[in-house]
């Protein structure tokens, strides 16, 4: 044991003890649940959700620490699609989008999925390959994904600036029709409301301070602020502070946190019919429902837990937009957030058995989860009732770090 866990073991033991009220203290459970997901975004919601619809556990918690929807499920761009490079990728994102296609019907939630097409943009050469390259894989695949030349962007996209003159021009870029945006707290409220429907519990104001075993070694409860509660089956869903709750457990991760950030514009009529993303020059845009362009820039370059990331980062994004799209320099913007994203060294998730029976792990989405939301809980639900992982899930497992078995999605991601 380094003196790093072993520091953080005594802080457990500590707190503990000593600076929980009296009626809080060590395992007198306030509950007993068969199944406890901590983090209540849409990946855990949906994971309670389908655990009950699907699996038929009938005692179920979700516990969140702050509000259900308040991480990075109410604080991303939205950005929903499926082109991703490698079949592991296909096979889980291309899950997600057929089931984006019917959440609304599903969940009798409307979460306002609206595929009006993602357009990714070519700047350079390598730009452009690796779009082809994009394109012909996913189409092995069964996944939609067409390259356009510049003016077929243009017409398909009337603001952009395709013109020769400006720092990085459009060269192509590859289009996915059925890609598209979502409304992303109505899909933690619907799955919420389908869940407690259902009869799972959803505790908010709950933060997990350590997670328990058994003398064999098995998950047994969790110690949360709000008091003890008994369970043999934990599924940690608290993307960007896996790592944060996982040491809880004891279990150190191959992850690294980020600020990742957005702005929105004050609203204007209709006039951006897609979603564009440049992943060259770091800028994504989109028209949101109420009007607001919804832009997305880069993560810092320095790891960190703080929701609001450099502002340089957020500046140099704007540039981008307004080279890209001119008519749109003299926008004001309204809000400006960040949220906090947790990084895998290949740019895929993690969703996994550990090496302590009963705890479950699904993180690591980074900056690209909000689209893998109803597939990953889908299957994570499946994998976490049947005590083995889903075939979809399974290339995702912790084990590839060992194997060195990666699946480098990195051209896929955001702004690595
Ligand atoms: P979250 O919604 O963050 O939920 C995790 C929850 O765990 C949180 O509510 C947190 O409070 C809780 N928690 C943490 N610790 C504890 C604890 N100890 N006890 C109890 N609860 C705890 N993805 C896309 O696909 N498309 C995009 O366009 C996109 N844009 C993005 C833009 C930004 C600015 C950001 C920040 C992210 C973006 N993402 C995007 C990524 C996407 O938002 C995430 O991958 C996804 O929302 C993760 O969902 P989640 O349910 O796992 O996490
Ligand atoms: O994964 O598509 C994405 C995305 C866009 C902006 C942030 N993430």
């Amino acid at each position: 044991m380094t003196k790093f866990s072993a520091f953080n073991v005594a802080r457990n033991a500590f707190s503990a003890s000593k600076s929980w009220p009296k009626q809080w203290r060590n395992p007198e459970p306030r509950a007993s649940y068969d199944a406890v997901i901590i983090g209540g975004g849409g990946h855990g919601l949906g994971t309670a959700y389908y655990l009950a619809k699907e699996h038929g556990l009938t005692k179920i918690a979700v516990v969140e620490k702050g509000w259900i929807g308040g991480g990075n499920t109410g604080r991303n761009t939205t950005i929903i699609r499926s082109n991703y490079l490698y079949d592991e990728s296909a096979g889980i994102y291309e899950h997600s989008v057929k089931l984006w296609e019917k959440l609304s019907q599903e969940l009798n939630y409307n979460v306002m999925y609206s595929p009006r097409g993602v357009l990714m943009l070519a700047h350079n050469v390598h730009d452009v390959q690796s779009s082809m390259r994009h394109v012909y894989a996913d189409r092995l695949n069964g996944v939609d994904n067409e390259w356009l030349s510049p003016e077929e962007c243009k017409a398909f996209c009337p603001p952009l600036n395709i013109s020769n003159n400006i720092r990085y021009p459009v060269m192509g870029g590859a289009l996915q029709r059925r890609g598209g945006v979502a409304r992303h707290d109505a899909v933690a409220w619907g799955y919420a409301r389908g869940a407690d429907r259902l009869g799972v519990d959803i505790i908010q104001n709950c933060e997990v301070l350590r997670i328990d075993r058994d003398a064999a070694g098995t998950v047994s409860g969790i110690e949360t602020t709000r008091g003890y509660i008994k369970t043999a089956k934990v599924g940690v869903v608290a993307a960007g502070h896996t790592s944060v709750v996982m040491e809880r457990a004891g279990l150190r991760m191959p992850l690294e946190s980020f600020p990742l950030q957005a702005l929105v514009s004050e609203p204007i009529k209709p006039i951006f019919p897609c979603v564009v993303m440049s992943n060259t020059v770091h800028a994504y845009i989109s028209q949101s429902d109420k009007g607001e362009l919804v832009i997305g820039a880069g993560t810092d370059q320095y790891i960190s837990y703080s929701q609001q990331g450099g502002l340089h980062i957020a500046a140099h994004t704007l540039e981008a937009i307004c080279e890209l799209f001119p008519q749109f320099r003299r926008m004001r913007m309204l809000r400006n957030w960040g949220g906090i994203v947790d990084t895998t060294y290949d740019r895929s998730p993690i969703l996994s058995k550990t090496s302590i029976p009963g705890l479950y792990v699904n993180c690591g989405w980074g900056t690209g989860g909000f689209k893998a939301t109803p597939g990953s809980a889908h299957v994570f639900a499946a994998s976490m009732a049947n005590d083995e992982m889903h075939p979809i899930a399974a290339p995702f497992s912790l084990n590839r770090f060992q194997s060195g078995r990666l699946i480098d999605e990195a051209a896929a991601a955001v702004a690595h």
